[in-house]
């Protein structure tokens, strides 16, 4: 019986939905008006994450979704 793959598999798929968690919890923390977007004054206290917003900023409406904040996250960092 194979049963290491079948636990390997359910244990990326925890860490999976742990980080999709963590991501909506570092999206909170940021929301600080909690619109649901982060905009530029949001992220102005944190440089680091200012010099992202154009990236993140996909469809240029200065504000970032967290659809657009998870994907960017999703793609570079997990
Ligand atoms: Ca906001």
């Amino acid at each position: 019986m194979k049963i290491l793959p079948f636990i390997t598999s359910i244990l990326i798929l925890l860490s999976f939905n742990a980080s999709a968690l963590d991501v909506k919890q570092r999206f909170d923390h940021l929301d600080i008006n909690k619109s649901g977007y982060l905009t530029y004054d949001e992220l102005e206290p944190q440089p680091h994450l200012l010099s992202m917003f154009v990236i993140w900023d996909k469809d240029q409406n200065r504000q970032i979704s967290l659809i657009e904040f998870k994907n960017y996250l999703t793609n570079n960092l997990y």
